[in-house]
């Protein structure tokens, strides 16, 4: 048969347009990965999870301490690459990227199961990249995260909600979910948010409570005078002594490390109290999530997860016992309503995960979750 011009155009155009359909909403949500290759971009193939940049969740990359400082948006990803103040097991420097490398499957424009919503279409979400944090000298390296914290977190967010702000300045302001880097880097975060809201509420999702006293590994010796340094099981204590915790109203979920009597009565001086990770299996995830709410009440909330809160099984590290996965979400789903000011993910590191990345996509995911969390409850009073 022979086709004339007309009937082949024809059929390019079908076939375009219905090439088009299918691929609409990826487009649509992949606009800047296209509008970086190219003006012509209409021209281009859809990009699928394998290509273009890595990012978390193919979320839009920025240069937030940079060119792009002033641009606007309402959540930022915030890689934390700092890992030499870890007791045992260093590594989650590479966290930030691992967890990038983990959530290649998902994309912050996707359709959640879980949480019946797209982030995209409530909160504008960029990845920030790693700040860059020195790695020969801890102090430092701290102090560089909590000015980027501060340059995130002091400014107004972009989508402003109805309502009255719970900000002491009354404004709306950005948020930020940071990727870890080892649990030290929560207490540089806090000291930058508690600036804009007061002290905070903490949900603390890990097997261990990192309130220790200082000096409960580090015995010197040290000279007169001289600071004991923070390091990823202390850093509440820091932050209890620095002010920057709302009092008896934080909540550690998860726990099952072993600790001294004297490390719990200083956990219970900084205001906690615990679920232990075994009590799910008898007040089911419904009363761990009604434990949590009557806990935190409405204060605002800053939620801080160690991966190893997930069982080994789940995310390779050293605590037996705990939550899976499922588990995880169903907690973080009930959460839904908190004021959620921040949050991290700490403690990824790399170097101990599968082969299949089973920890990095656990993290990854539950990044999700908290995204949702922030998309779903504007941070009104
Ligand atoms: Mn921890």
């Amino acid at each position: 048969m022979k086709l004339s011009t007309t009937t082949i155009v024809l059929a390019l155009l079908i076939d375009r347009f219905r090439s088009s359909q299918a691929h609409a909403g990826v487009e649509a949500t992949l606009q800047y990965h296209l509008a970086s290759f190219s003006d012509n971009s209409s021209d281009l193939p859809f990009i699928n999870e394998f290509t273009g940049f890595v990012t978390y969740m193919s979320a839009k990359p920025l240069r937030c301490f940079g060119v792009d400082a002033e641009e606007e948006f309402d959540v930022a990803i915030l890689g934390a690459p700092f890992d030499t103040a870890t007791t045992y097991r260093p590594g989650a420097r590479f966290g930030p990227n691992g967890i990038r490398q983990g959530s290649r499957r998902i994309n912050v424009a996707y359709f959640d199961p879980f949480m019946k919503m797209a982030v995209a279409d409530h909160i504008n979400i960029v990845d920030c990249g790693d700040v860059p944090m020195v790695y020969v000298d801890n102090k430092a390296a701290l102090r560089q995260l909590e000015q980027a914290g501060r340059s995130i977190v002091s400014k107004e967010a972009k989508r402003i909600p109805e309502g009255v702000s719970l900000a002491k300045d009354g404004k709306f302001h950005k948020r930020i979910l940071t990727l870890g880097g080892d649990h030290t880097i929560t207490l540089p975060l806090l000291r930058s948010i508690a600036e804009v809201y007061g002290p905070v509420t903490i949900i603390h999702f890990d097997s261990h409570v990192d309130t220790w006293r200082p000096g409960r590994f580090d015995t010197g010796p040290r000279l007169p005078g001289e600071d004991i340094p923070v390091n990823h099981a202390t850093y509440f204590w820091f932050a209890h002594k620095e002010g920057l915790l709302a009092n008896d109203t934080n909540i550690h979920v998860g726990i099952r490390g072993a600790a001294l009597e004297t490390d719990l009565e200083s956990d219970r001086k900084c205001g906690f109290s615990i679920i232990h990770a075994d009590e799910i299996e008898d007040i089911g995830y419904a009363g761990v999530i009604q434990a949590i709410k009557d806990r935190v009440g409405d204060n605002p909330v800053y939620i801080s997860i160690d991966i190893d809160v997930i069982d080994p099984g789940m995310a390779p590290a050293p605590e037996i016992g705990g939550y899976t996965t499922r588990e995880m979400k169903k907690i973080l789903k009930g959460l839904e309503g908190l004021k959620i000011v921040g949050a991290d993910i700490v403690e990824v590191a790399p170097a101990y995960d599968t082969q299949d990345e089973i920890t990095q996509i656990a993290a990854a995911n539950i990044g999700w979750m908290i995204l949702g969390l922030m998309a779903k409850t504007p941070l009104t009073v």
